[in-house]
């Protein structure tokens, strides 16, 4: 035995709510669930997310398997969409409400922690045609009503919560670069909803205290973290790479765990004439209440150079003014999901955390290789020998450990995600689970990576 874990190690594995339940019953829709009606050809192959890996009838059975390899955790996302009959009084559908208790409790029979997100990117379509979603201060409150009834409803069962998956993917897919509905391409409005979901967030957190749900649970949020490396060690290059951390890390990251956005961002944006519209009375909030534990999702780093190429502000301001991505040469891809492979990021966010961010507890909350195809590595007994994700998640697991060996202070490891789920575009093309399924006949079949992590789990290590 070489690599031991601490104790009470999380090995779980994350999905969301509507990248697996599927649309059956849900009274209202998401954002996806409009785009996918209006422009069904931007999705891989036509896949919708009407049924997805059908969680919502199948949840038993999923979570039996998740506990056949050895998962002790799971984190899922209640779809607002779902639970929440009337957005304006957070007035609860009962069906959505009994499905999650379901859920939650089907976790705890099977000795699998659930920790639930209450966003991850599925904003009901209403409140974008009515509000404009996240560009509205008025959305912040609905979440943070909406945010208490979940509260209310399961939090003498849910021990985790978090409050957002991966803000930042919001601003950037929905007002930068248009790989999310509405697909807008306007800074200003991305700057105010960067601000209003740290506001949401945090107002949710609020909502948490005063409800005195933190006497029986923890809340926090998912983060992914992209660590900017700049291409050299010029001056030029290294300042290229701080700005886009500014954006794309600290701009969350910092207001999450210090309560504070970084000066240098307010400074630059101020500069620009596109501050976000804010008051006093929000900058306590965001302030007061701040995470109990951090989440972070990591599947690349971003690799940064000096700004050689002219970006079209025609359309206003954009980041990208400041820096270019660098595609480094030699670097190591995924050519499936066109993502680098840099596992060693792990261990430096590791640190970055316990240096910078008061080595607040945290753990991985998403990791993992999208892969197309997986059938052609299916054996002869039907399983997909999938020794490519095992070496995948050794390598990030071993850089992972030296960052806890140096006082980290991590507490688990997610894999994204347990079965075969639907994405945002990509739907069923890169498959990322330790249990594959099929998705004529929804049969869900282990891969030897789902093997590899029982023993690992077991043994609390490799
Ligand atoms: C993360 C999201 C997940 C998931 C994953 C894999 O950014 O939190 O929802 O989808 O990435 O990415 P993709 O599905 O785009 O390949």
């Amino acid at each position: 035995m070489t690599t031991q874990f601490p104790k009470n190690f999380w090995w779980g594995a994350a999905t969301s709510g509507p990248q697996s339940e599927g649309s059956f019953n849900k009274i209202h829709k998401n954002v996806f669930d409009y785009w996918y009606e209006i422009e069904p050809e931007a999705f891989y192959d036509r896949v919708g997310p009407a049924v997805t890996s059908n969680f919502y009838n199948s949840y038993k059975e999923d979570i039996a398997l998740m506990k056949d390899i050895g998962l002790n955790s799971f984190r899922t996302s209640i779809q607002w969409s779902r639970l929440i009959k009337d957005f304006e009084t957070a007035e609860v559908d009962e069906d959505g409400a009994e499905f999650y208790n379901n859920v939650i409790n089907e976790c705890l029979k099977n000795n699998i922690t659930p920790v639930i997100t209450l966003h991850h990117f599925d904003l009901p379509i209403e409140l974008y045609s009515k509000y404009g979603g996240w560009e509205s201060k008025h959305v912040t409150d609905l979440f943070a009503k909406y945010a208490v009834k979940c509260f209310e409803l399961f939090s003498d069962r849910v021990k985790y919560w978090t409050t957002f998956n991966e803000p930042i993917v919001v601003v950037e897919g929905q007002y930068l670069y248009q790989f999310h509905y509405p697909k807008l391409v306007d800074g200003r409005k991305a700057v105010q909803v960067l601000y209003n979901i740290n506001l949401a967030s945090a107002k949710a957190i609020k909502a948490f205290r005063e409800g005195n749900f933190n006497k029986v649970s923890q809340i926090g949020i998912v983060l992914n973290l992209t660590p900017s490396y700049p291409r050299s060690n010029s001056e030029r290059d290294i300042k290229a790479a701080e700005t886009a951390d500014l954006f794309f890390n600290r701009s969350f990251l910092d207001t999450a765990i210090k309560g504070e956005f970084p000066d240098k961002l307010v400074k630059l944006l101020s500069d620009e004439g596109i501050l976000w519209k804010g008051s006093l009375e929000e900058a306590e909030i965001i302030k007061n209440n701040t995470i109990d534990f951090l989440g972070v999702n990591f599947y690349q780093p971003r690799r940064i150079k000096a700004k050689e190429t002219p970006v079209d502000l025609t359309k206003g301001w954009m980041p990208d003014k400041y820096f270019d991505n660098y595609d480094m040469p030699g670097r190591r891809m995924n050519p499936y999901r066109g993502w680098e492979i840099y596992p060693k990021a792990l261990y430096d966010i590791a640190i970055n955390i316990k240096n910078n961010y008061g080595n607040i507890p945290w753990y991985v909350s998403e990791n993992g290789m999208g892969v197309q195809d997986e059938e052609r590595f299916k054996n002869s007994e039907g399983r997909i020998e999938d020794d490519y994700r095992i070496d995948f998640i050794k390598e990030h697991l071993e850089w992972l450990h030296k960052g806890i060996e140096e006082g980290s202070n991590c507490f688990g490891y997610h894999l994204w995600t347990p079965i075969d789920c639907w994405s945002w575009l990509n739907a069923y093309k890169n498959r990322y689970g330790y249990i594959a399924l099929d998705l004529e006949t929804q049969k869900k079949t282990v891969k030897k990576s789902g093997c590899w992590i029982k023993e690992t789990s077991k043994k609390n290590g490799f």
